[in-house]
């Protein structure tokens, strides 16, 4: 088999289009997929470098809501193709072609763009999202899905049983076909041997092209549907034969597995700090498999240490990522995750904590656990995340305790 040339007859469709409610108040002005993850990057950008890593060329992207930024983004950082040769990453946004209203559901989506399928008659899709943090050879999925002569194949991936109801939960024959599906269920089945795992959905799907315009056209009819992948297409199709799970933990290493669907506070506060363990999971420093992003030019990073008669550490960030621009001076960084043009003064602490982009930490400021969006600045003396009444009256707290102080708060 000739994957490379499999892969050409094969059009990527990245679905960029959902709210992002879970994510508020970080996408209050932007989409999910244009939100800053680890310092540099938007989450989209590992998608699109699994893409570009995969050598799939002909991508579009799906864009719907507050959609200005994520365009941006990819015009600037992301045209990298060359169009006379048939190759590109292209933003669409919802052009009403076939009807009169926003997309209902994931599965809307790509019907009311049902005419680039025609257009291009692509011999498959290959359909993913905007919002997940993961490094992935969509190679491999191809290959499967052609050896089991798959029509529709779904990636799977094993996830702690608690987090599953989030998810679309998988059962699977020896062969690897779907025989069950459980869309965000209460009580998710586990693995069988091991109860505390469940086999869920990754939300990267295969499809023949005739079966995914059939699928799509027939769900637009049904006015039962919610219109969406996981609710409606999925478990519909799994009734006909041809439906595979490709299992992403046959991945050869570690990193292999680690897949985060940043879909909530916590998911997104958790994955930053993954990447501020001494091995993360994800490793952004392989040039085997380059993470790409746009970025303005900045300035390097630098810190700079102030005298202190107690003899305390300072001008220094240690397990922690900063980004261009940044400035710690005076200041001790620990566990967290700087975006661009951050600057931290005198005796402050920032610790457990996700920066954005062009946020003034003044002096003796103390932060713990928090993530502050971008364009604030946090007066001297100012505490977060060491007195959660005083955060509950001002800022949005996550389950997990995370204080979210929002874009351009003025404290
Ligand atoms: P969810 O995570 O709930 O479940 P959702 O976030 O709604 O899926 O959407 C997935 C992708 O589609 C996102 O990138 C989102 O931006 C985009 N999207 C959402 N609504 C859209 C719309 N109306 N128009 C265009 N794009 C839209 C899904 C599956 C589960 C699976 C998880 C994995 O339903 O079965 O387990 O993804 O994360």
């Amino acid at each position: 088999m000739n994957l490379r040339s499999e892969m050409k007859k094969t059009l990527c469709i990245l679905m960029a289009g959902g709210k992002g409610e879970r994510l508020y108040p970080l996408t209050k002005a932007r989409a999910k997929p244009s939100v800053r993850f680890g310092g540099i990057y938007r989450i989209v950008d590992f998608t699109l470098s699994n893409c570009l890593n995969s050598d799939i060329r002909r991508v579009y992207v799906l864009t719907q809501y507050r959609s200005v930024s994520l365009d941006r983004h990819i015009r600037l950082g992301w045209n990298i193709f060359n169009h006379e040769l048939g190759e590109f990453i292209e933003c669409i946004p919802p052009q009403q072609r076939n009807v009169d209203r926003w997309y209902r559901g994931t599965a809307d989506s790509i019907y009311q763009n049902i005419h680039i399928l025609q257009r291009e008659r692509p011999e498959r899709v290959l359909i993913l999202s905007g919002d997940h943090v993961y490094k992935m050879n969509y190679n491999d999925m191809l290959a499967f899905h052609i050896e089991k002569n798959a029509q529709l194949t779904v990636a799977g991936v094993e996830v702690d049983r608690s987090e599953a109801s989030a998810f679309g939960v998988i059962g699977s024959d020896d062969r690897f076909r779907i025989v069950d599906w459980e869309e965000k269920p209460k009580n998710p089945k586990p693995v069988p041997g091991n109860p505390d795992k469940a086999f869920v959905s990754m939300g990267v799907y295969i499809f023949n092209t005739d079966m995914l315009v059939k699928s799509v056209i027939a769900d637009a009819k049904n006015s039962a549907s919610s219109h969406d992948f996981g609710k409606d297409v999925v478990p519909s199709a799994i009734t006909k034969s041809g439906v595979f799970v490709h299992s992403f933990k046959e991945a050869n290493n570690e990193e292999g597995r680690y897949w985060r669907d940043i879909g909530t506070l916590d998911a997104y506060w958790q994955a930053n700090m993954d990447l501020c363990k001494k091995d993360p999971p994800v490793n952004l420093y392989d040039p085997e498999w380059p993470i790409r992003t746009y970025q303005e030019q900045v300035p390097p990073a630098k810190t700079v240490s102030t005298d202190d008669s107690e003899g305390v550490l300072n001008g220094a960030a240690l397990n922690s990522i900063i980004s261009g621009g940044c400035i710690v001076s005076g200041a001790t960084v620990r566990r967290s995750v700087l975006s661009l043009n951050v600057s931290v003064g005198p005796k402050s602490l920032v610790e457990d904590s996700v920066i954005l982009e062009n946020v003034k930490i003044g002096s003796r400021v103390k932060i713990k656990k928090a993530i502050i969006d971008q364009d604030v600045h946090v007066p001297d003396d100012f505490v977060i995340g060491h007195d959660p009444e005083a955060d509950k009256a001002r800022f949005t707290i996550s389950n997990a305790g995370v204080v979210i102080v929002p874009r351009g708060m003025s404290l």
